[in-house]
């Protein structure tokens, strides 16, 4: 529903631009959806942590697939806006792209996660039907909504489909050379309105690091990993604590033992 403002924004500024007469309301509505969807994956990689949220923490690497949709998300975009020869395949494949992270939607509205900066309660649910609007508006902006554009799409698909799962397998393997982690790392963590900042930390699995917390809250908090047996001491008001453990190699939560609701998810990245 923040998309939502931000596309209505993004057409009216287009519609209303000075400099094209013969600019409709479809093309108008066309170029403010990519532009609109282009500043939403510049999100991703401004605040990635309320889309991390919107991804199970049993997926691997979430950042680098939030960081990956959002640049995704650029190029679509500008290529909605910029590259009406080829509108129609951009919108189908953008239609596909909204159906395939609507699953992230529905998660946060069942799981009822708490998404940072977004209302919770009914507010996950208000806003499902949304996509569907978003799917129609970029269909019908695009002209899209005709049979041959569809199957023009699908064909590309055919060739597209194969040649990013050979990336994917490539990158993968790349992934696979050991990285020299030897030192120790050091990770900040903030306690703050009974919350801890971040609430995802990336710690790539069987590296020895160091979080050191610091409570800015009015209360006592600590953090501890029950499952590796990992607990600071109490950390009262304005001061700080520090525990040293090797990252597990699989997610992990942690957790305020005082507030059972204040955790946050220890992510050891890709599996090798
Ligand atoms: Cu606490």
């Amino acid at each position: 529903m923040i998309f939502f403002a931000l596309l209505l924004g993004c057409f009216l500024v287009v519609y209303v631009m000075p400099g094209r007469k013969h600019r409709s309301v479809r093309d108008s509505a066309r170029i403010g959806f990519g532009l609109a969807f282009a500043i939403a994956g510049l999100t991703h990689l401004l605040t990635p942590t309320p889309f991390v949220q919107h991804i199970p923490t049993w997926v691997p690497a979430r950042l680098e697939l939030v960081y990956a949709t959002g640049v995704l998300e650029m190029l679509g975009g500008t290529a909605l806006a910029f590259w009406p020869r080829y509108k129609r395949e951009i919108a189908v494949l953008l239609t596909l792209y909204l159906l395939a992270v609507f699953p992230g939607n529905i998660y946060v509205a069942i799981a009822n996660i708490d998404v940072q900066g977004q209302p919770e309660g009914i507010f996950p649910w208000i806003r499902l039907p949304f996509q569907a609007a978003y799917i129609w508006w970029v269909l019908w902006s695009s002209d899209a909504l005709q049979r041959d554009a569809v199957l023009r799409t699908l064909k590309l698909i055919s060739v597209i489909v194969p040649l990013a799962l050979l990336l994917g397998a490539c990158g993968q393997a790349a992934d696979a050379v050991p990285q020299s982690g030897d030192g120790s790392n050091e990770v900040m963590l903030v306690a703050k309105d009974s919350s801890f900042e971040p609430d995802v930390l990336e710690l790539p699995a069987g590296v020895k690091v160091t979080v050191k917390v610091t409570n800015e809250d009015g209360v006592p908090h600590d953090f501890a990993v029950a499952s590796i047996g990992v607990k600071t001491e109490t950390i009262e008001p304005g001061s700080s604590a520090s525990v040293t453990f090797v990252a597990p190699d699989s997610p992990t939560e942690f957790v305020c033992t005082f507030h059972p609701d204040m955790k946050g998810g220890i992510d050891p990245g890709p599996t090798r």
